[in-house]
């Protein structure tokens, strides 16, 4: 699967998202689904469950080539009907034929199938004899030993859906950082406008820890007038209504769906403020276990001894921590993962940080997928002062991409280093970002691949292997001598598609093996490796490229919450290759690979 179904940050509030390869190659399943309960015959499923497939894999956007049905129907495993199907859907966001099929089943049997463990037969029969049409139904009806009744069910396997079903829940209402994150920045830019008393507005909660996800959006500021702040932000003209509003604090949702709560201070209290509403709660109910045992409590205000109750307010985080006997712990590591204790013994890893990112190893151009030219994505790069990057767009594998077949590669090749002599300031490197196929070949031969300078190596399709087999697939990919890192690991997308399932100990330990390395994809729909595996990687000494995968000029900008994941798995400037300069990136290239696990760098270099 592309990277570019859907660009980072195309949403916008007001637009519902337009239908994306996933979401039309899902209502074809479907229908081989509903296809199958009927009994239909097998060439008629077949033919639907291949066109899912089909747009399941297809590495361009569906909505770019189904206005026009002749294209559709070029591409292998696509007819006529599908095609006129495709074209219905993508044009009007409906299909006749699916509504119509899927009203002759209960309502609500799609979604419950959704869950895994529930097969069509244990849906059907949940349908008609226990009435179940929604999950709330199905929850209900897990909850109650009904559903473990149901004939082939029983208590475990019930048990196992009630577990899977409670997970979908629990992210039901949670947001992606990049979605959330811009909300929040939009709203502090209009408050400041809308109440010229406030200072220091800042994001506080899950998003500036950055978490890949936030259930609302938390702000802080402070203002001699707290009430005026509270009053303007509850009348900022994105808020659709007002949950509450006080002196001191108020909590309204914006248009789009998304809470805010903000709390208003004044200076002195700030820095207790932040700490208490940053979070992790975790991590405060540590702070809060320590300040008990010297015989303080903390709270938002600051802290208070318990013999004299006697208040001292503090006006940063820092001096909190100070009084704590702890150097101040970011906040993307207050997580009550062990920082405490980290801390505590003068052990704080030394974060990468933005401006340690000196160039982009993963990027696309309209050779592929991308919406510029390679030369529009060097210039672009230069001037937002990265010092290099390769330019890495698709193989084509399965011969319906805008991938590059050798001869483009040849010709993309030409261009980059054309485009590398034209552009100053900045070095650009010939790359590719290859398939890794479902039996872990490459979709180049090595000789192809031995001409480039970076290899990013992804997993785009066949993403529910099995365990064994895709972790296979990967450490083959992995030993490739001329892979320079894999990309997106598991390929999921935050609260949408599900990772890959895969050994990961074991594919992190080959890496660390042979020097390749592993990337931290920075779109916000991706963030992947995600912060636990950034950690349990770094133990396993892999090291890692911070890529953004741009498509357009405007990606570079989201390099931050590429970063900001990277910090939540603990990881340091000297784990992170991009973040050396350009000659040194040349040194590691020209190392063959089991050497550049030994590869070594100065830390110390400065810009
Ligand atoms: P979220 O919104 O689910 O993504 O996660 P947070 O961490 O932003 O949580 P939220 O919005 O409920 O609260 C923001 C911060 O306020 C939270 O990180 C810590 C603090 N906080 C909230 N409720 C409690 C609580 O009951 N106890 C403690 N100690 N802190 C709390
Ligand atoms: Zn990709
Ligand atoms: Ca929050
Ligand atoms: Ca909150």
């Amino acid at each position: 699967m592309p990277d570019s179904e859907r660009e980072p940050g195309a949403e916008t509030l007001d637009n519902p998202r337009p239908l994306d390869n996933q979401d039309v190659a899902r209502v074809f399943a479907d229908i081989a689904t509903l296809l199958q309960l009927k009994g239909e015959s097998i060439f008629k499923i077949r033919a639907y469950t291949r066109a899912a497939e089909v747009f399941d894999h297809l590495p361009e956007p569906i909505a770019l080539i189904a206005g026009d049905e002749d294209a559709l129907k070029e591409i292998p495993g696509i007819g006529d009907a599908i095609a006129s199907k495709t074209h219905e859907l993508v044009a009007t966001g409906k299909m006749e034929f699916f509504e119509k099929l899927r009203g002759e089943f209960a309502p609500g049997l799609l979604d419950i199938m959704t869950v895994p463990e529930v097969g069509p037969k244990t849906a059907m029969r949940a349908a008609e004899e226990l009435g179940i049409g929604s999950l709330d139904d199905l929850e209900a009806a897990l909850r109650d030993g009904s559903f473990a009744r149901l004939p082939r069910v029983g208590e475990k396997k019930a048990r196992n859906i009630l577990r899977h079903l409670e997970a979908r829940l629990s992210q039901a209402d949670r947001m992606p950082i990049g979605k959330a994150l811009p909300i929040a920045e939009h709203a502090i830019g209009e408050l400041y406008k809308a109440a010229p008393g406030v200072r220091r507005l800042t994001v506080a909660g899950s998003l500036r820890r950055w978490r890949e996800s936030a259930g609302d959006i938390d702000l802080l500021g402070v203002a001699d007038d707290p009430e005026a702040v509270t009053a303007a932000f509850a009348g900022l003209p994105m808020v659709v209504d007002v949950l509450g509003q006080g002196a001191t604090k108020a909590s309204v949702v914006v248009s789009g769906g998304a809470q805010i709560d903000l709390r208003v201070s004044n200076e002195r209290h700030f820095g207790a403020l932040l700490l208490y509403f940053t979070g992790s709660k975790q991590h405060g109910i540590r702070l809060r276990e320590r300040a008990q045992r010297m015989g303080l409590s903390l709270n938002e205000y600051g802290l208070t001894d318990r013999e004299n109750g006697e208040l001292t307010p503090y006006d940063t985080e820092a001096a909190v921590y100070e009084a704590l006997g702890l150097p101040y712990i970011p906040p993307e590591i207050r997580e009550d993962l062990g920082e405490i204790a980290v801390a505590e013994a003068g052990a704080l890893p030394d974060l990468v940080e933005l401006s340690d990112i000196r160039g982009d190893l993963h990027v696309h151009s309209d050779w592929s997928d991308g919406h510029v030219s390679v030369e529009q994505m060097a210039r672009e790069a230069a001037s937002r002062g990265l010092d290099y990057l390769a330019m890495t767009d698709h193989s084509s594998g399965r011969g319906i991409a805008n991938g590059l077949s050798v001869e483009r590669l040849v010709a993309h090749n030409r261009e980059v280093e054309e485009a590398d002599a034209r552009v100053g300031g900045v070095r650009v490197f010939k790359g590719s970002e290859v398939d890794i196929r479902a039996d872990g070949t490459l979709d180049y031969p090595d000789d192809v691949l031995a001409d480039l300078d970076v290899v990013i190596a992804s997993v785009h399709s066949g993403m529910s292997q099995q365990a064994e087999v895709m972790t296979a697939r990967i450490i083959k990919a992995i030993d490739n001598p001329h892979v320079t890192a894999i990309g997106h690991l598991t390929t999921r997308f935050i609260l949408e598609r599900p990772p890959i399932e895969a050994d990961f100990d074991a594919i992190f330990r080959a890496a660390a093996g042979n020097g390749t390395l592993m990337e931290i994809n920075a779109s916000p729909k991706r963030l992947d490796l995600k912060d636990s595996h950034v950690r349990r990687a770094r133990e396993l000494n892999v090291r890692f490229l911070i890529n953004t995968d741009a498509h357009e000029p405007d990606n570079f900008d989201l390099l931050r919450y590429g970063v900001g994941n990277a910090r939540r798995g603990w990881a340091e400037k000297r784990d992170v290759l991009n973040t050396l300069p350009v000659a040194e990136i040349e040194r590691f290239l020209a190392t063959p690979k089991p050497q550049r696990a030994a590869f070594h760098f100065e830390r110390a270099d400065s810009r």
